[in-house]
């Protein structure tokens, strides 16, 4: 029989609770058995944190023994080279370019227009969407200290990704072909394995996003990328109740 060595290695994810990139590292560094620290940032006061720490203004960032990596694509590359088992990315090279392309379309397209919509939706009603994805256990900071500036922080983020009325329409009127092209890399057997990789965890961790805001969910309701977001993210975060959205957003979803 084999004699298996196993070294837990240590690391500490620097993130913004519930950050739907952060979510899938988070859950890519628990597969491989690592075990986790986390620091938790606040959205707009993370990006000069992040600038010190890692060189770029975003999060996820991971610091592994003696180096420091940032970019959700980037640390899921280290991470499957650090500890090949399981993989996150197949070794035939046909099937790990399909895992590559549809997770970079995760990444520059799906996550791009969920946090556009994340913060479309709190640009609305801050307080609530705040309130209802804020756990109180990685707030880095109390409640309602946070809530106090929740205003500024949704003036912030949307300023830093430049949400307007403009962006909320063209996002809102192109959900509904996002989820199509999600369920659509599932029916090819891209995503939607045993074992998720990195593109399953790239998209999902977007949906499962999207489907703690009551407005979404009767555009996700019954679609397969629901259940399976559930499936490799089963913590649910707190729900935001539908009705928050302006009628007139609302007719851009069907
Ligand atoms: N797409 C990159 C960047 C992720 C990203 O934009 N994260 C947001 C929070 S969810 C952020 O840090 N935004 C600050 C900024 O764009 O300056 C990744 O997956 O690592």
């Amino acid at each position: 029989m084999p004699i298996m060595l196993a070294i837990m290695i240590k690391a500490t994810l620097w993130q913004i609770p519930g950050s739907h990139p952060c979510e899938a590292v988070h859950t890519a560094m628990t597969m491989k058995g690592m075990e986790v620290k986390t620091v938790n940032l606040l959205p707009v006061m993370h990006k000069p944190v992040q600038r010190v720490m890692f060189g770029q203004a975003t999060v996820p960032g991971v610091v592994f023994p003696g180096e420091r990596v940032v970019g959700s694509r980037r640390i899921m590359q280290r991470l499957d080279q650090l500890v090949p088992e399981p993989p996150l990315f197949p070794a035939d090279p046909a099937a790990r370019l399909k895992v590559e392309e549809a997770e970079t379309w995760g990444d520059d397209v799906l996550q791009a227009a969920v946090r556009r919509l994340l913060w479309t939706v709190a640009r609305h009603d801050p307080k609530t969407v705040l309130t209802a994805l804020a756990d109180p256990e990685t707030l880095p900071i109390p409640l309602p200290i946070a809530m106090a500036g929740a205003n500024q922080i949704v003036w912030g983020e949307t300023k830093i990704h430049g949400v307007t009325d403009e962006t909320a329409r063209t996002d809102l009127s192109a959900l509904k072909g996002l989820l199509d092209e999600v369920d659509c890399l599932i029916s090819e057997g891209v995503i939607g394995g045993e074992t998720p990789n990195a593109a399953d965890l790239q998209i999902l961790s977007s949906i499962k996003l999207l489907s703690a805001v009551g407005d979404f969910r009767p555009l996700l309701e019954g679609r397969p990328s629901v259940a399976l977001a559930d499936r490799v993210f089963p913590k649910s975060s707190g729900q935001v109740p539908a009705g928050v959205l302006p009628a007139d957003e609302l007719a851009l979803l069907s």
